[in-house]
């Protein structure tokens, strides 16, 4: 953990939205393609390509580190960078830097932030619980795998999540 406390928030953010974008390519075998915007001034951390469909959808990345003394984890969405237009999610994604991995992560359509979340006077707060078997209301939304991960996106964009699965599982 004292690696964390060493990153800017600036570099926790590049980092995580460069290990997102990494698995996304890895857990679809090469069928998902990331693109970076040359200036991310919209809220927009990344659009992914399905490259067999050329359909996108374009991402807001949030990041955290688990820590072990609280159960839940919070991502602050503020209002100010914050649309539900067109085909875009929040993806929050649990960090480990020990081991530089995904931890968890979670996949919200932008048009349920608000629904899911705290409203503060400039930003939404989704508080998911870090642990696999919690029952709280980001369950639906919560993938526990890069391959879960990588077909819930390729859900998002509308193709077919279900034929990523079969060709990992054979
Ligand atoms: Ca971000």
């Amino acid at each position: 953990m004292t690696k964390d406390i060493d990153l800017s928030t600036v570099q926790k953010g590049k980092v995580t939205e460069a290990l997102a974008a990494s698995t996304l390519i890895l857990a679809s075998a090469g069928r998902l393609s990331p693109f970076v915007p040359i200036s991310d001034d919209c809220g927009i951390d990344l659009i992914i390509l399905d490259k067999e469909t050329h359909r996108t959808v374009t991402l807001q990345i949030k990041s955290r580190i688990a820590n072990p003394a609280r159960q839940t984890v919070q991502f602050n969405i503020r209002k100010a960078s914050f649309s539900d237009l067109g085909n875009r999610y929040l993806l929050c994604v649990l960090f480990d830097p020990v081991n530089i991995a995904l931890t968890a992560s979670w996949l919200i359509p932008m048009s349920r932030v608000p629904d899911v979340s705290v409203e503060k006077e400039d930003a939404y707060a989704l508080t998911p619980n870090t642990l696999a078997k919690s029952r709280d209301r980001y369950q639906e939304f919560r993938l526990n795998t890069a391959t879960e991960l990588a077909n819930a996106v390729l859900h998002a964009i509308g193709g077919e999540g279900l034929s990523l699965t079969k060709h990992t599982a054979a």
